[in-house]
């Protein structure tokens, strides 16, 4: 089976709820898309987590890549001032509690997990039931074309984009991606999975703590799972 989740943003009772309703077998696959640091205490605990698993693969989302900026992809030195502009923008964005957890990890570690995030690719194409699907954080790449105006690179677009779902893709695939909480286009609280004929969005609002949720959706029947 192939079950896809995103945007724990350190939630870990939610995702360990998930865990428990899915019990994912070693032949199975959970991809994870991103977005697993900041907001709530235990992003790193989770990662770690994810590293020590054979069948659950991970996407860099923007906290990711924040985390690897503000960091310059090095351990964690309380002697270095780190005050530029990426450093700003990871404070800003809630990676202080991330901050907190990684500089308890002994050096080595923080390496390992640094070396773990900064291997994760953007995109995953994956088929079930014969059907294709690729597996984003924010936007597939191939739509850059379309916002060029408004993101500096393809990889920016990938992890940051806020996609105007109304317009078709015409793309061979439907994607599914999390980032942005499917409440931004329904207003639905709680929120649900947003299935649209050319896209999935799985990002439940976790990020938002009581508000929000975790979902997992297998692809293989299409059974949707949420955290309480
Ligand atoms: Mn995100």
């Amino acid at each position: 089976m192939t079950y896809v989740l995103s945007d724990i943003h350190g939630h870990r009772q939610y995702f360990s709820e998930i865990l428990t309703q899915i019990d994912l077998k070693a032949e199975d696959t959970l991809y994870i898309l991103g977005d697993v640091i900041d907001r709530g205490i235990y992003g790193i605990a989770i990662l770690k987590w994810i590293m020590a698993q054979k069948n659950v693969k991970m996407l860099k989302g923007n906290h990711e890549v924040m985390m690897l900026a503000a960091l310059r992809g090095k351990p964690y030195d309380p002697q270095v001032y780190y005050g530029g502009r990426e450093w700003e923008v990871w404070m800003r964005n809630s990676g202080d509690v991330t901050l907190d957890a990684f500089s308890r990890c002994e050096v080595r570690e923080q390496e390992q997990i640094l070396q773990f995030l900064q291997s994760l690719p953007l995109e995953y194409d994956v088929e079930v039931g014969g059907k294709p699907y690729k597996l984003v954080h924010a936007a597939p790449k191939d739509l850059y074309v379309n916002y060029r105006d408004f993101y500096s690179d393809e990889d920016h677009f990938a992890v940051w984009a806020r996609i105007d779902i109304t317009v078709p893709h015409n793309l061979p695939y439907t994607y599914i991606f999390g980032h942005t909480p499917t409440a931004h286009y329904t207003n639905d609280f709680p929120m649900w999975i947003l299935h649209k004929r050319d896209r999935i969005g799985i990002d439940c609002g976790a990020a938002m703590g009581d508000r929000g949720r975790v979902a997992c959706l297998r692809l293989d029947d299409m059974q949707e799972f949420y955290s309480s």
